[in-house]
């Protein structure tokens, strides 16, 4: 068909590893601190889980992902640059990077930049997009590890495909919602499917 298609990929948890950044640096900042591994990871919010462990737990949590250099230094998930960029290089083709910065925004929403110019080029600042809330932005689909991507707009224009990441992955399957179980999964087979 004519119109091109427009892609709109998460970072944390999709191409960028939150949760093991953050697991990495919990342990190191708190040693002695019960931690939960990433098998025992249930829920979006790592911040909630922490909680439940023990109540001063959840605000130990935040205080990483709000330190200096957190978002910077995460690691690249398996394979999502190399398909961010194989995608963008496609014809026909759209591809945004659409993120949520935190709320504490003296370093996120800048390191969200360094990390994307780092791995994916300079090129692609251009195609960043930071938003707390996503179903005002328009594409055909939306790759995201969130379950719930709610906003004041009831009927967002994309498709939500569930990115299985450590948090929902033990979900009961919803035969309405397409899942990515990695980036070796078949992200071009759905792309191809939109454009029918
Ligand atoms: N985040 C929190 N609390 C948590 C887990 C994640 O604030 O317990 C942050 C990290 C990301 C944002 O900046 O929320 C999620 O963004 P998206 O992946 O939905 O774009």
């Amino acid at each position: 068909s004519a119109k091109k298609l427009r892609v709109l990929v998460d970072m944390d948890g999709v191409i960028a590893d939150f949760e093991g950044g953050f697991l990495k640096k919990y342990r190191a900042r708190y040693p002695n601190e019960p931690f939960i591994t990433l098998e025992d990871r249930r829920g979006f919010w790592v911040s909630t889980q922490y909680g439940q462990l023990r109540s001063d737990l959840c605000e130990k949590a935040i205080s990483i992902w709000e330190s200096k250099d957190f978002f910077t230094e995460l690691e690249p998930l398996p394979g999502g640059v190399e398909a961010v960029k194989e995608m963008a290089k496609m014809e026909n083709t759209d591809v945004f990077i659409c993120t949520s910065p935190i709320r504490f925004y003296n370093h996120c929403p800048y390191e969200k930049y360094a990390w994307v110019e780092k791995h994916l080029g300079p090129d692609f600042l251009e195609q960043i997009i930071l938003t707390r809330d996503k179903t005002v932005v328009s594409g055909d689909i939306l790759i995201d590890d969130k379950p719930d991507i709610l906003g004041v707009e009831p009927n967002p224009t994309w498709e939500h495909v569930l990115f299985t990441a450590c948090h929902n992955k033990h979900m009961p399957p919803c035969p309405s919602r397409r899942r990515l179980l990695s980036w070796a999964d078949d992200w071009k087979g759905i792309l191809e499917s939109k454009r029918r």
